[in-house]
C-alpha cells in the first residue's frame, strides 16, 4: 500500500444501486481543506454536522456533512463525511471532484488500516469489522461482534503480560551470581509458567473451535402447533428415530435432529416445539426457549403452516424463510398460499404435503436454493481463526521450550529468549509485529469506502 498515512484518500462508502443518501468519506490531514474548498464550509466550526452545498464544475448538490477532526474519529486522522442524495451518477461526479481536489482513491480497507496503524484498533478488532461486513449469518454476525469487541484481545493482553513478567524475572536473575539460578526461587518461575502454559491452552481451544469445520448447514421446521412440523421432519428424514406426530399440542418437546439429503448438499433438520405452544409451566418455558435457540441458529428456516388452519408467524427479516404450505392432500384445502402473505417469505413458498410426499422434491429445491452461496460455504471469520490458532500453536511451542529449558537446568538467558520468541508470536496476532504482506491480505479483502 502507498503512500504516507496522512495523505487524504477518499471513497464511496455506500453500496452502489440508489438508496435513501451516498455516503463519500475523507481521511487524512488535508480532509478539511478539502472540503472547504468544494462546500461552502469552513472546519474552524468545529466538530459535528452541518449543510452545506458541494459546488464545483456542473455540480451543485445539497450536501449534509459530519466534521470529525482528529484524533477523535475512526483513523485518528481528521475525517470528513459527505452526505448525498443517493444517486450513483451524482455520487460518482462528487467523489471525481474529491479526487481532483487532491485526494487519492482508498484501497480496500485503507480506513481499517489507518485506523489500525494509528492505534485505534488492534488487528484482531479490524478482523471483527472485516467478518462482519462478510457475515451472511446470525452465527457468523455473533463470531464476529466476538471478535470486534476484543474476546481475543482480552486474553491475550493477561497472557503477554504473564510472559513478559516471566522474561523480565529471568533476566532480573541473570544480574545475580551465576552459581545461583536467580534471586527469584524457580518455584515461583515454575508457577508462573504453569499459568502461561493453561491460559495458552485456553485461547488456543477457543480459537481451534471458531475454525474447525462448521456442521453442515441447519434448516429447522417452525411452526404452530399441529402445522405438521413432526410428520414432514418423518417425511424428509426418514429418521430411525421418528418424531412423535399427534393432533394435539406440545406433543414435540425436545429439539430433533435428522439428516436430510438434498440433491446436493446434506443438511441437519430440526423439528422444534411448536412457536408459543402451551406457556406456563417451567419445563415449557424451558422447551419454548430451547426452540427459540434453534430458530437463532438456523442458516434457512421452514416456516410450516397448515392449509386447512392457517396460523401465521411474525415476520424476520433477518433470516432466510420458506413457507411449507403444509397438508395439501387434507379435501377442500386451499392449494396455494395467499398472494398477500407469500412476499413475508425471503426464500418463496411450497405447497406439500407430507402423506402423499406432494411437493416434497420442490421443498428440497427451494431450500438449496436458499442456502446456495451462504456463510456455511466460506466463512471469513474462520479464515481469520486459522490466522491465530498457527501463531498460538508457535507461542506453545516457544513455551514447551522454555518448560524443556526449566527441566534441563537451562541457562536463564536461553529460557528468556525462549519466552521473547512466545511474545513475539502473540504480538503477530494482535498486529503489534504483523508482517506487511500479511497486513495487506487482510486489509486486501475488505471492500473501498470501509
Ligand atoms: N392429511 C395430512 N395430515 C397431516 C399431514 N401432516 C401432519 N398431519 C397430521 O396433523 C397432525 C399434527 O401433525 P404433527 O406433525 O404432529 O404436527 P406438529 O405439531 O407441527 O409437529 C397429526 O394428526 C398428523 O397426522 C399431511 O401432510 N397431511
Ligand atoms: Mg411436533
Amino acid at each position: 500500500m502507498a503512500g504516507s498515512a496522512a495523505e487524504p484518500i477518499g471513497a464511496i462508502a455506500s453500496a452502489p444501486g440508489s438508496a435513501g443518501r451516498g455516503v463519500l468519506r475523507l481521511s487524512g490531514a488535508k480532509a478539511g481543506s478539502i472540503g472547504a474548498q468544494l462546500l461552502n464550509w469552513s472546519p474552524e466550526i468545529g466538530r459535528g454536522t452541518f449543510e452545506a452545498t458541494l459546488d464545483g464544475g456542473d455540480l451543485n448538490l445539497p450536501a449534509w456533512g459530519l466534521w470529525m477532526p482528529g484524533p477523535r474519529s475512526f483513523t485518528r486522522e481528521d475525517v470528513l463525511e459527505l452526505h448525498l442524495p443517493g444517486n450513483r451518477y451524482l455520487v460518482s461526479k462528487a467523489m471525481a471532484l474529491i479526487l481532483r481536489s487532491g485526494a487519492r482513491l482508498a484501497e480496500p480497507g485503507e480506513f481499517t488500516r489507518r485506523a489500525f496503524l494509528n492505534g485505534r484498533l488492534d488487528l484482531t478488532r479490524a478482523e471483527g469489522i472485516l467478518a462482519l461486513v462478510q457475515a451472511q449469518s446470525r452465527s457468523e454476525r455473533r463470531a464476529a461482534t466476538a471478535l470486534l469487541f476484543g474476546g481475543l484481545q482480552e486474553r491475550l493482553g493477561s497472557l503477554r503480560t504473564g510472559v513478559d513478567s516471566l522474561r523480565a524475572l529471568c533476566e532480573a536473575s541473570l544480574d545475580f551470581d551465576e552459581s545461583d539460578t536467580g534471586h527469584v526461587p524457580v518455584p515461583d518461575l515454575l508457577h508462573r509458567l504453569h499459568a502461561i502454559e493453561e491460559q495458552l491452552a485456553e485461547a488456543l481451544s477457543w480459537e481451534i473451535r471458531r475454525e474447525g469445520p462448521r456442521p453442515e448447514p441447519l434448516v429447522v421446521l417452525a411452526g404452530a402447533p399441529n402445522a405438521g412440523k413432526s410428520t414432514l421432519f418423518n417425511a424428509l428424514t426418514g429418521s430411525e428415530f421418528p418424531a412423535l406426530v399427534e393432533n394435539q399440542a406440545g406433543s414435540t418437546r425436545d429439539t430433533l435432529h435428522g439428516a436430510w439429503q438434498l440433491s446436493k448438499v446434506l443438511v441437519r433438520l430440526a423439528d422444534t416445539a411448536g412457536l408459543e405452544s402451551a406457556r406456563g409451566s417451567e419445563l415449557l418455558e424451558q422447551v419454548q426457549t430451547m426452540a427459540e435457540a434453534e430458530r437463532e441458529r438456523a442458516d434457512c428456516m421452514l416456516c410450516v403452516v397448515n392449509a386447512a388452519d392457517p396460523v401465521w408467524p411474525q415476520p424476520d427479516p433477518g433470516q432466510i424463510r420458506i413457507l411449507v404450505w403444509s397438508q395439501v392432500d387434507r379435501p377442500g384445502v386451499e392449494t396455494e398460499p395467499p398472494v398477500a402473505r407469500r412476499l413475508e417469505f425471503s426464500g418463496g413458498w411450497v405447497a406439500c404435503s407430507a402423506v402423499d410426499r406432494k411437493g416434497v422434491s420442490l421443498l428440497a429445491g427451494a431450500v438449496e436454493d436458499a442456502l446456495e452461496g451462504q456463510a456455511w460455504q466460506g466463512n471469513a471469520a474462520r479464515g481469520l481463526a486459522e490466522r491465530h490458532v498457527q501463531a498460538l500453536r508457535s507461542a506453545q511451542e516457544s513455551v514447551s521450550e522454555v518448560r524443556t529449558g526449566f527441566d534441563l537446568g537451562a541457562p536463564l538467558d536461553l529460557i528468556a529468549e525462549d519466552l521473547r520468541q512466545a511474545t513475539d508470536a502473540l504480538d503477530g496476532i494482535s498486529g503489534r509485529t504483523t508482517a506487511e504482506d500479511l497486513l495487506s491480505r487482510i486489509f486486501g479483502q475488505f471492500c473501498i469506502g470501509k
